[in-house]
């Protein structure tokens, strides 16, 4: 319906809202979407339900953020008790109890050194707050000539002209005009001339991080403030950093006064079998942005961790001024507290958080076990990640993937995650061992029948 009269529309009909065309959808071929939909109505533990009723295995823990699983009885109780409790609070000067003691609960996973969290709503605004916070601590410091920002080719850091700025991916950058000023990209660490079908982290590549070097000295270092990677690139499909690589970030930006951006979006809350990605690789960063498994995706909540002495930096103006000129209306919102206060309890009580470590030997054999399937050119895994890449059709990149992407979904009623030829999955950490298999069984069906 396109014409004026469905503002009239006072049927029942219209109040159900079944015609698709109003709701322009994120990141999706709207099109070919509502030519073809693929509807998810309820969710619980490791399965989504269709409006027919089918039930959908859940390789992609929804994306990627799901961590504890679906409709967790804890979590949706304290949401509900929560929402009749205190509704909204506002955090700029004033403040409820649940935002000082989520913050709380936070440092105790994370790494010791980390002193203080801003929260915000998304891992956008993660990003965004995360290279505010950086440049503003700079100048804090009289080190304002620190302006410039340094992101990774193929990084995805959300979608806010910061996000888009230090992000790496050409599909999501080049719509948008000049974007930030003064930034640039270290290369990426994909190569599967070296790497191809490496488990876990591969050997070769670490020397990459000297391109480093190489950028500080084109700009000067003293003019940069911020380096942001994702410790495992993610949504561009899954990129694990070479073996020592990290590291070598951490020892250049620390020698030059530069502050490390971890974005942990994905990593964060035990995609790697540690709370953190940082933890994982023994890396600590200054600042670390997360959102996603917070709270288990239930109510949107994003947060930027930041080391101890960042905060105090700040601290040193006249008391009653404001430090930090940077907030969201919905900082800390109260149902996003009790959502992620509850899913840490999840965490804790069921181990959640370390339970990749045990299941990571048997996602690796499930995963690789599909290297002899038709035009597979790599399969990666690290945690509970794992990556199947694809040779593209010639002249029609994206449409292999695509494909067994409709497959899985209508044809062996598992929910994955593409992107490019990459099947990308990263499945609740709550999954069982038969279930690993049964996502193996399924992606060989549908690889084996695809052409
Ligand atoms: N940083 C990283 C590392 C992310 O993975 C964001 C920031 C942005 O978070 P929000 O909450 O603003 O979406 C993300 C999000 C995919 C996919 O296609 C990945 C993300 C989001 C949606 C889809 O794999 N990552
Ligand atoms: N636009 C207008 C007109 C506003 O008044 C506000 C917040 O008060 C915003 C945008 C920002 O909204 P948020 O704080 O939810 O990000």
């Amino acid at each position: 319906m396109n014409d004026m009269s469905r503002h009239q529309d006072l049927s029942p009909q219209a109040a159900v809202g079944s015609d698709l065309d109003a709701f322009w959808m994120p990141f999706t071929a709207n099109r070919q979407f509502k030519s073809a939909p693929r509807m998810l109505e309820r969710a619980e533990g490791m399965y989504y339900y269709t409006p027919e009723g089918r039930r959908i295995l859940d390789g992609t823990a929804g994306l990627w953020a799901v961590n504890a699983g679906h409709c967790r009885k804890p979590i949706v109780e304290a949401i509900q008790k929560q929402a009749a409790k205190l509704d909204f609070a506002p955090t700029f000067q004033m403040g409820h109890p649940l935002a000082f003691e989520l913050s709380n609960r936070l440092l105790g996973i994370l790494p010791p050194e980390f002193g203080q969290v801003f929260f915000c709503n998304s891992g956008s605004e993660a990003v965004d707050s995360a290279l505010k916070i950086a440049l503003a601590y700079h100048r804090m410091r009289g080190e304002g000539q620190r302006t410039r920002l340094i992101g990774r080719e193929r990084g995805y850091h959300g979608v806010g002209f910061g996000g888009i700025s230090v992000g790496g991916i050409a599909g999501n950058r080049k719509h948008f005009g000049p974007m930030l000023a003064g930034v640039d990209h270290l290369t990426h660490t994909h190569n599967l001339e070296h790497n191809a079908f490496t488990k876990g982290q591969p050997q070769w590549g670490a020397h990459l991080a000297d391109d480093l070097e190489k950028i500080l000295a084109l700009h000067d270092p003293s003019t940069v403030a911020a380096v942001i990677v994702e410790p495992v690139a993610g949504s561009t499909g899954v990129l694990i950093p070479p073996v020592g690589y990290l590291q070598k970030l951490r020892e250049i930006t620390a020698r030059h006064g530069i502050l490390l951006i971890f974005d942990e979006v994905i990593t964060g809350f035990g995609r790697l079998g540690s709370p953190f990605a940082a933890q994982h690789f023994g890396v600590i960063p200054d600042l670390m942005t997360m959102a996603k498994g917070l709270t288990s995706a239930t109510v949107p909540m994003g947060a930027v961790a930041a080391r101890q002495g960042i905060y105090e930096t700040f601290m040193q103006g006249p008391e009653k001024a404001i430090e930090l000129f940077h907030g969201y209306t919905y900082s800390a919102h109260p149902l996003a507290c009790a959502a992620a206060l509850a899913t840490l309890d999840v965490y804790r009580d069921e181990g959640l958080l370390t339970r990749a470590v045990e299941l990571a030997p048997q996602w690796e054999r499930a995963m690789h076990g599909l290297r002899d399937c038709p035009n597979v050119v790599d399969i990666r895994n690290i945690g509970l990640i794992g990556a199947i890449e694809l040779a593209p059709r010639a002249g029609a990149p994206g449409t292999r993937a695509f494909d067994a992407f409709t497959r899985a979904f209508h044809e062996q009623d598992l929910l994955t995650r593409i992107t490019g030829d990459i099947i990308a999955l990263s499945p609740p950490l709550i999954i069982e061992p038969a279930q690993i298999d049964q996502i193996a069984a399924s992606l060989r069906q549908v690889l084996t029948t695809l052409d």
